[in-house]
């Protein structure tokens, strides 16, 4: 109806703006967004926050047997984190109301395992009504995380299951106000702790066992604006495909005869989705998240970004940061469209409500449409004054449907029209590109970030391909501002090496101190075969401002090590030890004794999953013939987020260790791409007590 009203509304106003036969809109091209979906797009980004048990365990995924008494964040002030998400120009957020450790975060009746058994507000705390009330009066929207696999309840796997989840659901729709987006998360059964009964429960067919469709019927009615994440497909919207936070380009907003707008999801910090110990060295830059959000928004789909609260309840220092300064540089970004009141020219019009003059008019609803039959059509625009920009903007009105195939855009420079956005070639984006894509669908926005600058007065817009005839709303031109990088650091062996880059000066400490001008500077690799700190700047050579710092974590030197799997701890994540059986494991000679509290386990970074470990133990040794178990456990979500997992343990001191594989996540193998060792003991919390009581077995 919203989209007939809009039409008619556009066409009523030519009417009386004295156009006696007003020119009719386009018969929409389905399928077609619902009004809720539309809405839903504008959003663009906003805020995940795994925030749980988890948080406690230093695990991604609780097993379910997780005591609840763990929770207790001392600090936590849902209002403070709300607060940063919103100051980063964030739309809106979603909390994981309960994770697959099925403990939730609100005093649900569905279950005894909830924060009701929390020491935190003694038991009378309620994290879902802290974050709703809190984004309520910041301004943003709320949302939440259900998970539907659930490893504490003793019913998941068989029908009972159901009402527990649907009590769940209700009481999340029912009590907190507007939930803008619900999330169904897709990972589902396995191994759990299943009120006791440990063991594997295999659902079968997810969308038959939780039976989405009536699942999607219950919420419609209680909050019939809410964006349903997953559920089969039978929802509004869907995982963009990666946990790197980019969506594959080019973007179609369908599944089967349904509009489908589709999500980039990604957590701020390579460590994981929820907070891990002395791992906010590895947030993501700014300039990191910057690809992200072109990456996914910029080809035409919405972010969620994960930033996890701490154990005390506050957000690292690292994270707000970095997500302070990328919400300022796309707020710089966004700031002004060169374009905007452009004298602007089309090819051919349906008539003057629908000519080249929409796309510069800054009105998102107005569009620029040729002649039915038409699917192809030029918009050429003459800036006031010649300007510089290097990120260009093409939006569809979606209202229609998405038509646009390929496009092109040219600037007029030096004489000549000169492509700057070459139409699609029929190659797929797969990753996280910054510069130079091509044009290929737009649906709600497409961001090209151009190889360099260009400045001109003169552009055009050609349409190239399109199913129906085109419908565009915005053409933009944007300039980004100067994001300062920051230095990769490795170390292979002894030597440490920093990325250097021909327009700054690199500067570095050793000793955990922000590096600066007064540091080090640096001038090619060092030797450093010691577990620590290395910390690392570049300072522009133009104007020295210093940029975002890189922190590198390094465990021991992995020089002198002895094993038959090398490939294992030889500093290269692209080499992999593997064997084709499940359960294999292989011992290294350290060749001193070390005083060990962490390893780290980083998984193959080809794309394949084969060999990953799913269970490990970590055993050490003295004297490479007596061992003892230092750690074993659960390494989750590979397969979404293969990312480098450490695992903390009781100090102690060893010269051998054996790390065992034993159960793969895919297949009867096994792959390990690096282990490293480290002496850092968990972080103790900054304030706030401990529960004395100890964690249930
Ligand atoms: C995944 C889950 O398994 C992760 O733990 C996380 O919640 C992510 C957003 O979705 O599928």
């Amino acid at each position: 109806m919203s989209i007939f009203h809009t039409l008619r509304t556009l066409a009523l106003a030519a009417v009386g703006f004295g156009y006696a036969h007003a020119a009719q809109p386009p018969a929409p091209y389905a399928p077609l967004p619902t009004k809720q979906q539309v809405d839903w797009l504008r959003m663009e980004w906003y805020a995940f926050v795994h925030f749980g048990l988890n948080t406690y365990t230093n695990k991604e995924w609780g097993y379910g047997n997780e005591s609840p008494e763990l929770f207790n964040p001392q600090q936590f002030n849902a209002q403070n984190i709300v607060d940063t998400f919103k100051d980063a120009g964030m739309t809106g957020m979603i909390y994981t109301a309960k994770h697959h450790d099925g403990w939730c975060s609100w005093p649900t009746s569905s279950t005894t395992h909830s924060i009701r058994k929390s020491p935190w507000k003694k038991g009378k705390g309620d994290v879902v009504k802290a974050f709703a009330e809190a984004c309520k009066k910041a301004g943003i929207k709320f949302g939440t995380y259900l998970s539907p696999w659930d490893r504490n309840c003793a019913e998941y796997g068989r029908p009972g299951y159901r009402r527990v989840y649907y009590k769940q659901i209700e009481e999340l729709l029912r009590n907190y106000g507007d939930i803008f987006e619900i999330w169904f998360d897709g990972a589902n059964g396995g191994d759990g702790y299943y009120g006791g009964a440990s063991g594997t429960r295999d659902i079968g067919n997810a969308d038959n066992y939780y039976d989405f469709a009536q699942v999607v019927k219950n919420i419609r009615r209680l909050q019939p604006d809410c964006i349903i994440w997953g559920a089969a497909h039978r929802g509004d919207a869907t995982w963009g495909g990666s946990e790197k936070g980019f969506v594959k380009y080019p973007l179609w907003n369908s599944s089967g005869q349904k509009w489908m707008s589709l999500e980039g999801d990604t957590p701020i910090n390579h460590a994981g989705w929820f907070w891990h110990p002395g791992q906010a060295d590895k947030v993501k830059s700014p300039e990191h998240l910057m690809n992200v959000y072109l990456s996914s928004v910029g080809r035409g789909a919405n972010l969620i970004l994960n930033v996890a609260p701490n154990r005390d309840g506050i957000l690292d220092k690292a994270d707000v940061e970095s997500l302070l300064s990328f919400g300022a540089a796309r707020r710089q970004l966004l700031e002004q469209d060169f374009a905007l009141q452009a004298e602007a020219k089309a090819s051919e019009s349906r008539g003057p409500e629908f000519d080249g003059s929409k796309v510069t008019d800054g009105d998102i609803e107005s569009y620029w449409c040729p002649k039915d039959g038409s699917t192809t059509g030029q918009i050429e625009i003459k800036l006031k004054k010649n300007a510089t920009f290097d990120v260009v903007r093409v939006r569809e009105q979606i209202r229609l449907g998405q038509r646009v195939e390929a496009f092109k855009v040219e600037a007029f420079v030096d004489g000549e029209w000169r492509t700057i956005v070459a139409p699609w070639n029929g190659n797929e984006e797969t990753g996280l590109e910054s510069r130079g894509g091509m044009g290929a669908t737009i649906g709600n926005q497409v961001l090209r970030w151009l190889p360099e600058p260009v400045t001109t007065d003169r552009v055009r817009l050609s349409i190239t391909a399109a199913k129906a005839c085109p419908c565009i709303s915005e053409l933009s031109l944007l300039r980004m501002p100067a994001m300062l990088p920051r230095p990769a650091i490795s170390r292979v062996g002894d030597m440490v090496e920093i990325n250097q880059n021909g327009d700054y000066q690199v500067y570095y400490t050793t000793n955990g101190k922000p590096p600066g001008t007064d540091s080090k500077r640096y001038n090619g690799p060092f030797k450093f075969s010691k577990a620590g700190v290395i910390k690392a700047v570049y300072v522009s050579s133009d104007d020295g401002s210093v940029g975002p710092v890189t922190t590198l974590n390094l465990g021991y030197s992995k020089a002198d090590w002895q094993s038959d799997a090398m490939a294992a701890h030889d500093d290269k994540a692209d080499t992999i030890w593997s064997k084709e059986t499940a359960p294999a494991s292989f011992k290294v000679d350290m060749k001193k004794t070390l005083e060990l509290a962490a390893f780290s386990y980083l998984p193959r970074q080809d794309s394949q999953t084969h060999g990953m470990t799913d269970q490990y133990k970590l055993e050490l040794s003295a004297d490479g013939q007596s061992w003892k178990t230092a750690a074993e456990g659960e390494f989750s979500n590979l397969r979404a987020n293969p990312v480098e997992l450490k695992v903390h343990f009781k100090k102690q001191k060893a010269r051998y260790f054996r790390f065992s594989s034993r159960r793969a996540l895919d297949g009867k193998a096994s792959s390990v791409a690096e282990i490293t060792m480290f002496p850092d003991e968990e972080q103790p919390r900054t304030k706030g007590k401990k529960s004395k009581k100890k964690r249930k077995k």
